[in-house]
């Protein structure tokens, strides 16, 4: 148990009392103020060590703070950071090229937020919809799932299954089409002449981590060839590593058209994003269709390169398979009246609580108690997706309390 001194318990309260007093309340967060990171472990103010489970959903792959990513990011520091795209920088051009050999496609489009990376998809595949497919301007479709999470800006939101995401926000973009997720008849009956893309996780992560049939990936990506619709994959939380294979797609060998990536691609040290895809993708856009201030920076080309080198020197995506398959089978052996499922792939797991045994949030709250950071979503599920960088020793430790916890 990790015990908080009267003295210092004030620093936690008067943190929380200034956070509660000027942000808006858009989040729940624990209550517990973070000041220092490093590998797998955060400190709170009062010194309290945690081993953090969430990697601030999957943008902490590499774990937090990792030296060669610092390293680069500091050398850039001291050199330029920011250009904007009206003129070239030496960073952007290297990056692409490690991210594009690194991936398999012709170009990117860089960008800084998830959301912004799936915008720039969404563009991307209605304007190659109207111009290669030659869908009616104004038509065009995009398939998306139940319960998908792709972002939070209000033309994503429009298309969420999630009512708290939409209320209150509207009106919203039209051309989407919603069906459940991991139903290839739903997808085949949705598909028509205006149909420009499906674009779907290959996991839901909001959802609850969500795994679809096997095989469901490999279906949907020959579904949308025989159709000639974009197959769009957003992998800004499954992809780099988290699920065991560099990315989820794959583990059905499935090549998506365009993919999408973020998070761990700045590896937790600075927002980095893109939208992958080979020329016919790509090449829809003409100088000045699309853009961003920060999109394509050094500082960031310099974050991404150091953030994918980390990735493949330490082979964090087979660390990732060998350590989730056994983490999630010892989650499977405890024994305990409330779980119901621990379902998952690699490093990105969900624990399902049952009903009758309520939420998952005290679950969390007595982790937090015993110095392990997960969080829920929806309700039920405890997400466990520590940094890829996490040692068997670490997790066996962190399997005691989850463990009594559970009991
Ligand atoms: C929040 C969870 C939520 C994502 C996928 C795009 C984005 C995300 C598959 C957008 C972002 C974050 C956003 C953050 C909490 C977290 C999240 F799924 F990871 F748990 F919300 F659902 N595609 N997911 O997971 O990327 O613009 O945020 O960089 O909004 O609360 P972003």
């Amino acid at each position: 148990m990790t015990t908080m001194s009267a003295a210092t318990a004030s620093l936690t309260e008067r943190y929380l009392e200034e956070a509660e007093r000027y942000s808006a309340h858009n989040y729940h967060p624990l209550p517990v103020v973070l000041e220092r990171g490093e590998g797998v472990w955060v400190w709170d103010v009062d010194g309290n060590r945690y081993l953090d489970m969430l990697s601030s959903y999957s943008a902490v792959n590499q774990g937090h703070r990792h030296p060669a990513i610092v390293a680069a990011a500091k050398e850039q520091l001291d050199r330029l950071t920011l250009t904007s795209r009206a003129f070239h920088n030496d960073q952007m051009g290297p990056f692409l090229r490690e991210l594009c050999e690194a991936s398999g496609f012709d170009a990117a489009l860089p960008m800084n937020t998830g959301a912004e990376a799936v915008e720039t998809a969404i563009k991307m595949v209605r304007k190659w919809g109207y111009q290669a497919r030659g869908i009616p301007e104004d038509k065009a479709e995009i398939i998306v799932c139940e319960d998908n999470f792709h972002g939070r800006t209000t033309t994503i939101v429009g298309f969420s299954s999630e009512a708290q995401y939409r209320e209150g926000f509207g009106p919203f973009t039209p051309g989407f089409k919603l069906i459940p997720y991991g139903d290839i008849d739903a997808l085949r009956a949705a598909i028509n002449p205006n149909t420009a893309g499906f674009l779907v996780e290959p996991i839901q992560g909001e959802a609850g981590v969500i795994v679809p049939p096997d095989g469901y990936m490999q279906q949907a990506a020959e579904l949308c060839r025989e159709n000639g619709v974009a197959f769009v994959a957003d992998e800004i939380q499954t992809g780099l590593g988290r699920t065991g294979r560099f990315f989820c797609c794959d583990w059905e060998g499935v090549r998506p058209d365009v993919l999408i990536v973020g998070k761990a691609l700045g590896g937790g040290v600075y927002p980095v994003s893109a939208a992958i895809a080979d020329k016919e993708f790509m090449d829809v856009f003409r100088p000045g269709d699309h853009g961003s201030t920060f999109g394509g920076n050094p500082l960031g080309a310099a974050v991404g390169m150091a953030s994918l080198r980390v990735i493949r020197d330490e082979q964090l995506s087979r660390r990732s398979d060998e350590l989730g398959s056994w983490f999630m089978e010892q989650l499977r052996a405890i024994p305990s009246p409330h779980v119901e499922q621990v379902r998952g792939k690699g490093l990105m797991i969900g624990l399902v609580i049952r009903e009758s045994s309520g939420t998952a949030r005290p679950f969390c709250e007595a982790l937090e108690q015993r110095g392990i950071l997960a969080k829920e979503t929806h309700h039920q599920v405890v997400r466990f997706a520590p940094p890829l960088t996490v040692s068997r020793d670490v997790l066996r430790d962190a399997l005691v309390e989850i463990a009594d916890v559970l009991r």
